[in-house]
């Protein structure tokens, strides 16, 4: 095996499999990528992990709601997340799932490891436990509750009592010494201040943890007690070690190699779990504990957390298909910062795409190519000798990558990206200072410098956006005639005079943005908010019809929207805008019936209005199909 130090082992949490995934645990998954590829861009080897977690009765229940057996359902899940992953060019190298047999297997051999040194004993548990998170309240948490169940302080919502024969791993005797952890690595949480509140929380006393329960079926059964199964914590974290190996001695070497973790990354719900019961199972099994949790806030909607058990969730899917993927990735990083929760826009993620991508690097990429094409230049020749102009631009440039690879070790890419776009908008200034269009008709020596500096930052700027906008990237520097060099070493990237650049025009990197409306385009995904039922008027409010697609047309400038004329009868034609060109064919649509929502109020896209939206399914393939009529029922007709 290679060098120990030059690897770089990254986790994301484990995903509960009751839903496709959201923004939120796309947020996560993409700060691992980012890490794991600017590492990669370091010369590491890079092992990234992600996953779901299967097992425990909140699957249980919502498998039961479903009306499917427990692992059909997690299954029925999995393909949209590796889809959805994939769209995101999320670049991970295993995808582990909590009942894969080798984990499994490793949960038992585990627990049997602990039972027999004694950090594991059986006793009898009563407490109150808030099963969507998963967790037990402490003493302190559910004090003062007299008359009614103790509201869990996490989520807001009331909780069970629970008493029960149980497996309890001895937390409590880790007190100390995971304090004393702690003291000893100030940066063991990025940010740094979320440590102070899992300070606390172990100062104020640690009780030993229940890990087992009787009563829930799905789960991993305990060795040598089958009534007992393996309860979530116990089960999902290990999933970090039973990946690369642990306790299998066919792969000892692997997982010597790539344990601890060099970060770990989560959201600031789950860094109790992370930040204790973690470690202290690593202490119990003489492991050593991860370097770094890169610890995140909440994507919020409407000021509350964007959860699927509040059913206010957006779907990534929706946004890569009207903005496209590493446009998402870049507001994502870039308008996110890790240490605080923020709330999602879709006005905010316009805006950033229209200034910051198209403005600022996209129409510079353009008019340098189309500029030097224009006066014969396709290939642009090597330069002897730097301006003053240059050299300070290529200095300038120096002092930025100094600080952005700062910021991107310690995963604040909200600052190293601005620290990028400080530098996009002084090679903007150099070009336009040097007004290159000028200088083609007057000096041609000139001339060549400019734009040979101006690719020389722009593959550059492209190599650096790698780990970021990975697909813009690449298709920057194909601008240029480069391709991703992951040779080079990021931290040493350099102007390299004795380069040539071979142009090619292409498309525009950023395309022009469609603009939609974001409750009518971004769906909130079908998941019912118990908690929230809504009334029999809510739903009369909204008024569904059946019409017949009469006309179908493309739209010039968008390879997402078809223009539809719609006949809804004796309500009359209405036109209606919708973005499934991927999904149809013109004649597949034509004379078809459909079921549409008809009284939203109408919107503009792409300057043509739009008087209603045409309502669809995503099948299993995440194709869209038409919702119709069994049977064809006369246009106009309204749902009830
Ligand atoms: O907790 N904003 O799974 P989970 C930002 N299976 N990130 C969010 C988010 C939001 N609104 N919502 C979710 C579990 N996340 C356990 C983890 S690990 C051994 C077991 C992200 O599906 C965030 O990282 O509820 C959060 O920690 C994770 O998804 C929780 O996903």
């Amino acid at each position: 095996m290679q060098d120990k130090k030059n690897k770089f082992y990254v986790t994301t949490p484990i995903y509960y499999a009751t839903a496709r995934p959201h923004l939120g645990s796309l947020y996560s998954t993409l700060l691992a990528d980012v890490s794991a590829r600017w590492n990669k861009q370091k010369g590491k080897k890079v092992f990234f992990l992600t996953g779901t977690d299967e097992h425990g009765q909140k699957i249980d229940q919502a498998a039961q709601k479903a009306q499917m057996e427990p692992k059909p359902f997690v299954d029925s899940f999995i393909e949209a997340y590796k889809f959805i992953w994939k769209s995101y060019h999320i670049d991970y190298d295993y995808f582990i799932r909590t009942t894969d047999q080798t984990h499994v297997k490793t949960v038992q051999a585990w627990l049997e490891m602990l039972m027999q040194k004694g950090d594991i004993y059986k006793s009898v548990y009563e407490g109150w436990y808030c099963t969507p998170d998963e967790a037990f309240l402490t003493e302190k948490e559910a004090a003062g509750f007299t008359d009614k169940s103790p509201i869990c302080p996490t989520c807001n919502r009331p909780t069970n009592f629970i008493s029960e024969e149980t497996y309890f791993f001895k937390l409590s005797a880790y007190q100390d010494k995971l304090l004393e952890f702690f003291e000893n690595n100030p940066n063991f949480v990025v940010p740094k201040e979320r440590l102070n509140e899992v300070i606390k929380f172990v100062q104020s006393g640690l009780k030993d943890l229940s890990i087992s329960r009787t009563t829930v079926k799905w789960g991993i059964p305990f060795p040598g007690d089958s009534r007992h199964v393996a309860y979530v914590w116990a089960d999902a974290l290990l999933n970090y070690i039973s990946a690369i190996g642990y306790l299998d001695k066919a792969r000892q070497q692997e997982f010597d190699f790539y344990w601890p973790a060099d970060v770990q990354v989560m959201g600031k719900d789950i860094l109790r779990f992370h930040a204790v019961y973690w470690p202290a199972f690593l202490m119990a099994s003489g492991l050593k504990l991860p370097k770094q949790l890169l610890v995140h806030g909440w994507i919020k909607v409407n000021q509350q957390k964007m959860s699927k058990s509040f059913g206010n969730v957006i779907d990534p899917q929706v946004l890569s298909d009207n903005y496209g993927a590493d446009a998402v990735r870049y507001y994502l990083l870039s308008q996110l910062a890790i240490t605080q929760d923020a709330e999602f826009s879709t006005q905010a993620l316009e805006q950033c795409i229209e200034s910051e991508l198209a403005n600022d690097l996209g129409n510079l990429v353009n008019r340098v190519i189309v500029l030097a094409l224009k006066n014969d230049l396709k290939i642009v020749p090597k330069i002897n000798i730097l301006s003053e102009e240059s050299k300070s631009l290529f200095q300038a440039y120096q002092k930025m990558l100094v600080e952005f690879s700062q910021d991107m070790d310690r995963y604040h890419f909200h600052l190293a990206i601005p620290a990028l776009w400080r530098f996009i908008a002084q090679v903007n200034a150099y070009f336009h200072a040097h007004e290159p269009w000028k200088l083609a008709k007057t000096d041609n020596k000139k001339f060549v410098e400019v734009i040979n500096i101006t690719c020389q930052s722009l593959r550059l700027i492209g190599n650096l956006l790698w780990s970021i906008m990975p697909k813009k990237s690449e298709e920057l520097l194909n601008h240029l005639g480069l391709k991703v060099d992951l040779k080079i070493n990021i931290e040493l990237l350099k102007p390299d005079f004795e380069l040539t650049f071979n142009l090619y025009q292409g498309e525009n990197l950023f395309a022009k943005i469609e603009k939609l409306e974001q409750k009518a385009t971004i769906p909130v995904e079908s998941v019912i908010d118990e908690q929230k039922p809504i009334d029999i008027t809510d739903f009369a409010k909204v008024q569904l019809v059946v019409g017949t697609i009469e006309q179908c047309e493309e739209i010039s400038q968008s390879d997402k929207l078809y223009k539809l004329q719609v006949d809804f009868g004796i309500k009359g034609k209405r036109q209606i805008l919708s973005g499934i060109k991927k999904f149809f064919k013109i004649n597949d649509l034509i004379n078809k019936q459909a079921v549409f929502v008809f009284n939203l109020a109408p919107r503009k896209m792409m300057g043509l209005e739009s008087q209603g939206m045409l309502l669809t399914a995503v099948d299993e393939q995440n194709n869209l199909q038409l919702i119709a009529p069994a049977k064809f029922v006369p246009n106009g007709t309204m749902l009830k």
